[in-house]
């Protein structure tokens, strides 16, 4: 099996220096902390031997060039790239991605611009990555796609193929009030683009926790513990917390750079590591550090804070505007405490080789890490991994992904400004047997859950998922063939029995019960079905008598209402029960129930003579949810032992007689001849019991994508009356 990889950037960037290509190795965070995962593939027992990384090359490519390109890039790095001029990559990366995405999932409504192009933009760069992608996928790949840049992917793939796909973010997912700020159409178009995907990843809980609750009050689609049902499948949402190369940080030589910590009477180290980035805090902590010395001048000339910016984005106005105030404050600083031998900040504004960056990490006394939110932040797990003396204190922003692995740092909030500098004394004050105590914890469960340990945890949830609820929907599809043999099957058989449900089935869904008439056109097909002699047409709803009498009384076919309570043969014109039924119990589930209706505007009760039902289906989304869970809970335990049974359904609880359902039904019809053709068509939950419960012989048939214990689907209702033309048409 293969694992192809998708992300914007490809782990190599391409450069065309003197009319040649140029490959260098990308230093991206995603890029080195795969690269010990993807070295094992074809070496473990995993299901995977073989991966391909898909992403732009960082440059437009001429078409005559493409070619070579490519196979340079397979051969030599595992790549394969995706060919997106320069263009369209700086106007979404810049755009949609930079200037809406990442603000809105930083919590920076205030540096978010919402321009009328980016979302058609942002549209079509996922289109030509799943174009190339289509190129590229073969039947028994698994596919992983990565971060905000490409949300939409998922299901543009799902379209067309039906590989497991995989989708991880790397930012935080915000809080349902921050992501409402997209328009409509972005905000359902990333969520339903993400569940293209059969499983989606987040850092924390929380993002996982966020994104299912836009999904129930955008899309107003439930899950059940992180499962969320598709129309023809499942998707899981979960929580992977993205780990580092511990041994790479722990052990690896970084000579000739020094990493020893500072000799007594040396000034002290606090180490800040970012890219440019607003979110990060950089100005916040530079103005704690300010604070701190205002405080503690015991401290001037006894510490400074060497701090390493790393260029990001600098095509994006808050980011060049974030880069004034930022060289201000470092020089106001400086200008403010600076002694002949001492300077409290060391400004650095580059990118460093990597050992010379873990050489830092060992060299300082502090780590002083202040995003105002950040998804995880790999510097802070890699600046603990880097301590061989395991001496060092960690100061981490409690809005970074990192601080619930890392509880035993100093965890501060850095929009107080007092805490960050309290949070820099503690460090500095804290004993050093103090500091080895919770550098090890930390170390110990850093080296656990390491990346490779993270990718591989990833790809197994994948390819479970997609082994264990994932089934292609076309493979129950009820194709032209099998309807043909449904149909030869019907003229061979001397007794047939036709049982179909009333909504969904026969009529459209409709959202409110009084809607659902049965047309003309409905009643003469019936009458049709009803008028070949070897075949019984038996009707199973859940609605009451008197709506089934109202719409379908005049035609001559056997009827069920409430779930198979009453039963009405074709030939008789009173309704009697199916079996002896109570109803005492209605009088204590009633006022429950209108209670609870009462409670959330938009429930109502549905009360019928052997049944009750608690109808949600108008109320708001989210707290009905949560309430119909109470609710069932609540009467389960008040009914375990009056014979009632409590079933929740489609945005709908119902409540009736143990025994009585569709399946129990469908028994009491079987039993009454033998029947040698049996074809049962229905569309709703209550329906799964009826399709158990048939002979091996039987035709089943589900209406809509869902799971199902039908044999066969078909597409909507139409297609389902289109059987019932069929066999009319006999
Ligand atoms: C995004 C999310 C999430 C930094 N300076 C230098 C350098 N780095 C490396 C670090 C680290 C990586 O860059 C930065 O990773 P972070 O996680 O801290 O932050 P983002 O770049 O914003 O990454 C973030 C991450 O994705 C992974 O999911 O944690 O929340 O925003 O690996 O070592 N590397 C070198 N020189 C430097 O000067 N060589």
């Amino acid at each position: 099996m293969r694992l192809l990889i998708v992300s914007n950037r490809l782990p190599v960037v391409l450069k065309k220096e003197q009319g040649k290509f140029q490959f260098e190795k990308g230093a991206g965070g995603l890029v080195s902390g795969l690269s010990d995962f993807l070295a094992s593939i074809g070496k473990s027992e995993s299901d995977v031997n073989e991966y391909i990384w898909m992403g732009w090359p960082g440059t437009t490519i001429d078409k005559t060039d493409e070619d070579a390109v490519k196979s340079s890039l397979e051969q030599k790095y595992h790549a394969s790239p995706v060919f997106l001029s320069q263009k369209l990559m700086d106007k979404v990366y810049l755009g949609f991605c930079n200037k809406t995405i990442w603000p809105i999932f930083h919590y920076f409504s205030n540096f978010t611009s919402f321009e009328t192009d980016f979302w058609s933009e942002y549209t079509r760069m996922n289109e030509i990555f799943c174009e190339e992608l289509l190129k590229e996928i073969k039947p028994d790949d698994i596919i992983w796609v990565h971060d905000y840049h490409l949300m939409l992917l998922p299901a543009l793939l799902r379209e067309k193929v039906n590989n497991p796909i995989g989708f991880f973010l790397h930012i935080p997912f915000p809080s349902y009030e921050m992501y409402r700020l997209f328009s409509r159409e972005s905000r359902s178009g990333i969520l339903e683009g993400l569940l293209g995907a059969d499983l989606i990843g987040f850092h924390t809980h929380d993002y996982s926790q966020y994104f299912l609750q836009s999904v129930l009050r955008i899309l107003g689609i439930e899950n059940h513990m992180g499962y969320i049902e598709m129309p023809n499948r499942m998707v899981k949402v979960g929580t992977f917390p993205m780990g580092i190369e511990f041994e790479k940080f722990n052990e690896m030589d970084v000579s000739p750079f020094p990493s020893a910590k500072a000799a007594e009477g040396q000034p002290k180290m606090i180490l800040s590591v970012d890219r440019l980035d607003y979110s990060k805090g950089i100005i916040n902590r530079l103005q704690g550090f300010d604070l701190f010395l205002k405080r503690h001048p015991e401290w001037r000339g006894k510490v400074f804070m060497n701090m390493i910016v790393v260029p990001s984005r600098t095509g994006v106005p808050s980011y060049q505007k974030i880069k004034r105030t930022l060289d201000e404050l470092v020089g106001n600083v400086n200008g403010n405490y600076s002694q002949d031998d001492w300077t409290p900040v060391v400004y650095q504004y580059t990118s460093l080789p990597h050992n010379e960056l873990i050489a830092k990490y060992r060299k300082s006394d502090v780590a002083l890490l202040t995003p105002l939110r950040d998804g995880m932040n790999l510097v802070a797990k890699e600046y603990v991994a880097s301590l061989q003396d395991r001496r060092g204190v960690l100061v981490l922003s409690e809005f970074t992904g990192a601080a619930k692995e890392l509880s035993e740092t100093i965890i501060i909030n850095p929009n107080s400004i007092d805490e960050i500098a309290t949070g820099i004394l503690e460090a500095l004050d804290m004993p050093e047997r103090e500091q080895i105590r919770r550098n090890k914890i930390m170390q110990k469960r850093l080296k656990r859950y390491d990346v490779t340990k993270w990718a591989h945890d990833f790809v197994d949830n994948l390819i479970n998922i997609s082994k264990s609820t994932g089934y292609s929907a076309n493979e129950k599809l009820l194709t032209p063939d099998t309807q043909d043999k449904l149909l030869k099957h019907y003229n061979e058989a001397k007794n047939c029995i036709i049982i179909v449900n009333y909504d969904g089935t026969l009529v459209p869904i409709s959202k409110y019960p009084g809607q659902a008439k049965a047309s003309d056109e409905l009643l003469r097909l019936l009458t049709r079905l009803h008028e070949n002699d070897k075949s019984e047409l038996v009707i199973i709803s859940s609605r009451g008598r008197e709506d089934l009498d109202n719409w379908l009384g005049g035609v001559p076919v056997n009827l069920t209402a409430e779930h198979g309570s009453w039963i009405k043969n074709k030939t008789e014109d009173d309704w009697h029960l199916f079996k002896p039924l109570s109803a005492g119990w209605k009088h204590d589930i009633l006022p429950i129930l209108e209670m609870y209706a009462d409670r959330l505007p938009g429930s109502f009760v549905e009360e019928r003579e052997y049944s009750i039902a608690w109808n949600y289906k108008k109320a708001d989304i989210e707290q009905s949810s949560v309430l119909s869970k109470e609710i069932s809970e609540h009467l389960m335990s008040i009914t375990g032992n009056v014979g009632v049974q409590v079933l929740h359904g489609n945005k709908v609880i119902e409540i009736s007689n143990s025994g009585v359902n569709k399946g129990e039904l469908a028994m009491h019809w079987l039993s009454r001849k033998n029947y040698d053709f049996v074809l049962a068509i229905g569309a709703g939950w209550s329906d799964e019991l009826l399709f158990q419960t048939l002979p091996d012989h039987a035709w089943s048939v589900k209406v809509g994508f869902n799971q199902t214990a039908a044999r066969y689907l078909v597409k909507n209702q139409r297609d389902a009356m289109g059987i019932l033309e069929a066999l009319a048409d006999q």
